[in-house]
């Protein structure tokens, strides 16, 4: 099968946005996990692999406002990223964005609603995570900057991040779809209610079955006319019996057949413009299986199939 995509992978070793550290080795996992070969195996040309972050400090740095614990830290990379992000969607390849815990999407997402808000497209976001990223410094109980990363690309929380590469928000909530849901804190419950956002939650997944719940997704897309759907993948979606390597792992995740048919399906819509997969933490995985399952959905994303 040929795949003419031109890939643009960034790496971004970060870790500042969780509690438990560790994910900034995601990336080499990933990368030692074959993803290269695997995509150049399905046509993909890898034009870029790079990381657009600036150094980490080599001194220990401190966690700042208790809200937003290293704020200025993953201002400035999530900075980088959108830049890069930007562009390479601009000249028309496709930026896989490798976290790193979620804070990364701070900087995929203004990369890719400064892109859409040039070229005039509707950007949609596929969020697959088993938490709501929802929280701002008013609610967050844990001051981590990665739970408050999509309400900010909403244009919610902190300024500093709210106008993140451009000024306002980088993506219309109404246009976020939540996939397998399953932990949200009150606070970011009310938020997510107060925008419309449409979730998914594992719940509902259980109720209505996983293929209806990707056609709802497929459908929600198509419905809110999006031309550009960035998919958002947080390895915590997962059952931790399929993904032990992730920071915050949560009972009663998806199967790893499940998200790679999510995977599948998502590609096959032809909406797909970008996408991270973020919080695979090597500290806690177990023989790499975490970076090897991350390297199978991507694949299964940019167009790998059993038949
Ligand atoms: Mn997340």
């Amino acid at each position: 099968m040929q795949n003419p995509r031109r890939l643009h992978i960034y790496e971004m070793p970060l870790d500042f946005g969780a509690s438990r550290h560790g994910s900034d080795m995601g990336p080499s996992a990933i990368r030692l996990a074959g993803l290269r070969p695997r995509l150049e195996a399905i046509g993909c040309a890898v034009e870029r692999y790079a990381s657009p972050m600036p150094p980490k400090a080599q001194e220990a740095v401190e966690p700042g406002n208790p809200k937003a614990k290293y704020l200025p830290e993953i201002a400035a990379a999530c900075a980088a990223l959108a830049g890069a992000v930007e562009e390479s969607v601009s000249g028309g390849a496709f930026p896989l964005v490798l976290g790193g815990d979620h804070s990364v999407a701070l900087g995929s997402l203004a990369g890719m609603g400064a892109w859409a808000e040039k070229s005039g497209a509707a950007l949609g976001v596929l969020y697959i995570d088993a938490h709501g990223d929802f929280n701002t410094p008013e609610t967050t109980p844990s001051g981590n900057i990665h739970g408050q990363c999509l309400a900010a690309s909403c244009g919610l929380g902190l300024p500093q991040l709210v106008n993140l590469h451009r000024p306002h928000r980088k993506v219309d909530p109404r246009n976020v779809c939540f996939l397998g849901t399953r932990d949200l804190d009150a606070g970011e419950r009310d938020l997510m209610r107060g925008v419309g956002a449409t979730v998914l939650s594992m719940s509902e997944i259980d109720r209505i079955g996983f293929p209806e719940a990707l056609r709802r997704t497929v459908g929600f897309f198509r419905g809110r006319g999006v031309d550009a759907v960035h998919v958002s993948f947080d390895m915590d979606v997962l059952d931790p019996m399929f993904a032990p390597g992730t920071g915050i792992p949560l009972p009663a995740g998806l199967t790893n057949r499940e998200a790679l048919l999510a995977m599948e399906e998502i590609a096959a819509t032809g909406l797909v413009r970008s996408a991270e997969i973020v919080e695979v933490n090597p500290v806690l995985d177990v023989r790499n299986q975490t970076a090897q399952l991350a390297v199978a959905l991507i694949a299964r994303l940019l167009g790998e199939k059993i038949w």
